[in-house]
């Protein structure tokens, strides 16, 4: 019997090891979550990580961990923290991520992180060899292992792959700008079935093909030696039924279960009734916009003078990536924002930015999302955002404004919510103004539309339709190998 075997960089596991004794405990992030579906049972398996390097896993405790994994159906790959240094911090992070997001003056051609990247992304491929039979079906992960369908193909030539790149394929004359663009393509080349989340980015993607390789494309196919290789957009959706069962589920908390977070909130809100509340969320990112969003915020302060005092951004900033130096540069950069912005315009009984710089848990999330008048979201570049439909799915009530930046993939999806474009101040300004004065049952007509769709379109949805269409593929091809 065939089996799946999912590979990402890092595995959905979490572990943990306190004087000798290992867990592992399941990660809740989106992939995770996502995937459950098709990662069920005894034949599924999970290549990837595990987040530790060789020299941080304590003597003899490898076979314990294996064990660990293996009852999550997980299996890991070990780096060296040199590997993770190259290959994850070095390619991975300073040189596709601010690539394909276009920020391509902060992307560093590195030939050695190349060759690291190269020679990890071999470890991954060795890793589903040694598992793979042929008739399995392998879904390749993400920016980290755009090699790894090749070089698995090269030795299960009829093994079926799939690839889903999560953050946006760059327009050729981004893309073209890589030392190794041919590799890539043709590393990814090595997939039966290739997904994005948007039509955009399938466009860029086969117009490198075409222009860079001169393979033959007709329409999303493209024909390489006896092979055809499917090209699809697939938007990413959430786990739409965990986000509003625990929206409901806070709804009904009685006083004394309520957060201290929320006590806060709550407290904020009933003395200043008429205030509004902002919200973002993101991973401390340089492609998320926040600081843009910050300088946005203080030109509507300034425009709006009559708001100071009525509106509050809270803005929680996850720490990411932070021994990339750009990383650090930007943390830097907000800290001062918020310092110069907050004390320019805070009054004894109101700061307009209240700043967290940590991860939250689930249920402060929850908090937040449930308790903002508005969410207000403004990347440069973003796959798709997961964040968005978070905020609009919690909104049991169907109350509440989304203002999102036209650069997220989930712009395409969430038409209802006021798009702007991040870079346009005048723009930004006047949709805070919208959505401040905007009536209850407009926020309720728009989100009603907007939270069935996301209800349809969820994250199983979303896996479910990758895996059928991969097979599918393979299907085609072997009708097409046998013409
Ligand atoms: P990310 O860039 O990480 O993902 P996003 O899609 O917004 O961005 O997902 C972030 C996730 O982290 C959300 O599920 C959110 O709930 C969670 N989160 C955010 N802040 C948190 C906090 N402080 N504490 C705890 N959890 C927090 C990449 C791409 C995106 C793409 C996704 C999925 O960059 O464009 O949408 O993958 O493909």
């Amino acid at each position: 019997m065939s089996k799946t075997i999912i590979i990402s960089n890092r595995l959905p596991v979490q572990l943990q090891i306190d004087n000798g004794k290992i867990t592992a405990t399941p990660s809740v992030g989106g992939l995770a979550t996502g995937m459950k579906s098709v990662h069920s049972g005894g034949d599924s398996l999970w290549i990837g990580w595990s987040g530790l390097t060789d020299d941080e896993i304590p003597p003899g405790l490898a076979p314990e961990i294996d064990k660990a994994l293996a009852k999550h159906g997980s299996s890991k790959v070990n780096l060296t923290s040199e590997e993770v240094d190259g290959f994850y911090y070095g390619f991975s992070n300073r040189t596709i991520w601010p690539l394909f997001h276009y920020f391509l003056e902060y992307s560093e051609f590195e030939l050695e992180s190349w060759e690291i990247y190269k020679s990890v992304n071999q470890k991954f491929a060795d890793a589903i060899l040694e598992k793979a039979d042929d008739d399995d079906i392998i879904w390749v992960h993400d920016y980290q292992l755009m090699l790894v369908p090749q070089m698995v193909r090269e030795q299960r030539p009829n093994v079926s792959i799939g690839f889903f790149l999560h953050i946006p394929f760059p327009s050729y004359e981004i893309f073209r700008t890589l030392p190794w663009r041919k590799e890539v393509l043709q590393g990814l080349l090595g997939s039966d079935l290739i997904g994005f989340h948007t039509y955009d980015y399938e466009r860029h993607f086969l117009s490198s093909v075409r222009r860079l390789l001169s393979l033959e494309v007709s329409f999303n196919d493209i024909y390489m030696d006896d092979r055809v290789i499917k090209v699809d957009s697939f938007p990413m959706g959430i786990d739409y039924k965990k986000f509003r069962d625990a929206a409901k589920k806070h709804d009904e908390n009685k006083a004394e279960e309520r957060s201290e977070l929320q006590k806060r909130l709550d407290m904020h809100k009933a003395n200043q009734p008429e205030a509004k509340f902002l919200l973002s969320i993101d991973r401390l990112d340089y492609s998320k916009g926040i600081a843009k969003r910050l300088n946005a915020f203080e030109y509507f302060l300034n425009k709006h003078p009559e708001y100071k005092e009525k509106v509050r951004l809270i803005i929680l900033a996850v720490p990411s990536r932070s021994n990339v130096p750009q990383y650090q540069l930007l943390k830097k950069e907000i800290d001062e924002l918020v310092g110069r912005i907050n004390g320019e315009f805070s009054t004894v009984s109101w700061t307009p930015i209240w700043y967290f710089y940590r991860s939250m848990p689930f249920e402060n999330l929850i908090d937040l999302y449930t308790s903002c008048d508005i969410a207000w979201l403004t990347p440069i570049r973003d796959g798709m955002n997961l964040v968005a439909k978070e905020y609009i799915a919690t909104r049991t009530d169907k109350t509440g404004v989304l203002i999102l930046s036209e650069m997220a993939g989930s712009a395409n999806e969430m038409n209802e919510s006021l798009l702007i474009n991040p870079n346009n101040f005048e723009e930004i300004s006047e949709a805070l103004f919208q959505a401040i004065n905007m009536p209850k049952e407009e926020q309720q007509a728009r989100n009603a539309i907007l939270q069935k769709r996301l209800e349809r379109y969820n994250v199983e949805k979303w896996a479910n339709d990758f895996m059928t269409s991969l097979l599918n593929q393979k299907q085609n091809e072997t009708q097409h190998k046998s013409r």
